[in-house]
């Protein structure tokens, strides 16, 4: 299908172009595109992969690198990373993004912060001029479920419209790999076009613990076109 073609394209792309051999740690982040970064590095063979480490955001991530036979590193051992490439639901015109869809966010960006290089990978249906217009579901926003109620209340306050993820094939609410739940919020257009005040608004509510707007972050983003082409923003 299209889109498969679409994110394999992407995630081919941005490790051709920055996953070279002097890079050894590197982050693999979270969803259904990195499985195809982690294919491309694999495909560098084991000799380039011996010496490097790669580190998790979080545990789908973790068991891709294990499948995969990769060197699992402990993020606990490292300040640093070279390269992180990482998926995004939505990416805007300044390289922001709404990330979370996979309620992996705080982990992702822990490794964004920690990576000298910040690539997003996505296919052709995240490629937005404001964020908001293609992904609707909302801003994912990590929360520790004790403060969930006081949370939903003050984003109302806010303007958004929030609602708590509920599981699928889970009876309640979507627990993270963190142990938090997660509340997804819409927001008028004027705020989705300040992303980085918007995020450091919803970060300072007590109780949210991780905001999935990632603001000034990415080095790159690459997209895989429906027809066959990669769309490059730097
Ligand atoms: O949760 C995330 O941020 C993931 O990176 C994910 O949302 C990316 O989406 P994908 O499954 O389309 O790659």
């Amino acid at each position: 299908p299209p889109v498969e073609a679409a994110k394999r394209l992407s995630a081919y792309a941005a490790v051709d172009r920055h996953i070279a051999l002097e890079h050894k740690l590197i982050g693999i982040g979270s969803g259904s595109t990195v499985p195809y970064v982690v294919d491309r590095i694999v495909q560098q063979g084991a000799a380039a992969n011996a010496g490097r480490t790669f580190l998790p955001t979080g545990f789908q991530s973790k068991q891709l690198i294990i499948d995969a036979g990769l060197n699992l590193g402990d993020v606990d051992q490292y300040t640093r990373l070279d390269v992180c490439i990482d998926g995004a639901d939505e990416v805007d015109s300044d390289l922001n993004a709404i990330k979370g869809g996979g309620a992996c966010q705080l982990r992702e960006k822990v490794l964004a912060d920690m990576a000298d290089t910040w690539v997003m990978v996505a296919d052709y249906r995240k490629n937005s001029t404001v964020l908001g217009t293609n992904w609707k579901q909302g801003i994912p926003i990590e929360v520790a479920p004790f403060a969930y109620a006081q949370v939903l209340a003050t984003l109302v306050k806010m303007g958004g419209t929030p609602t708590l993820r509920m599981g699928k094939a889970k009876a309640g609410p979507v627990v993270s790999d963190n142990g938090m739940f997660i509340i997804d919020a819409t927001f008028p257009e004027a705020q989705m076009k300040a992303p980085a005040k918007l995020n450091t608004e919803i970060k300072l509510i007590t109780g949210v613990v991780e905001v999935g707007l990632f603001c000034g972050m990415a080095k790159a983003a690459y997209f895989g076109n429906e027809d066959a082409s990669v769309t490059c923003r730097a």
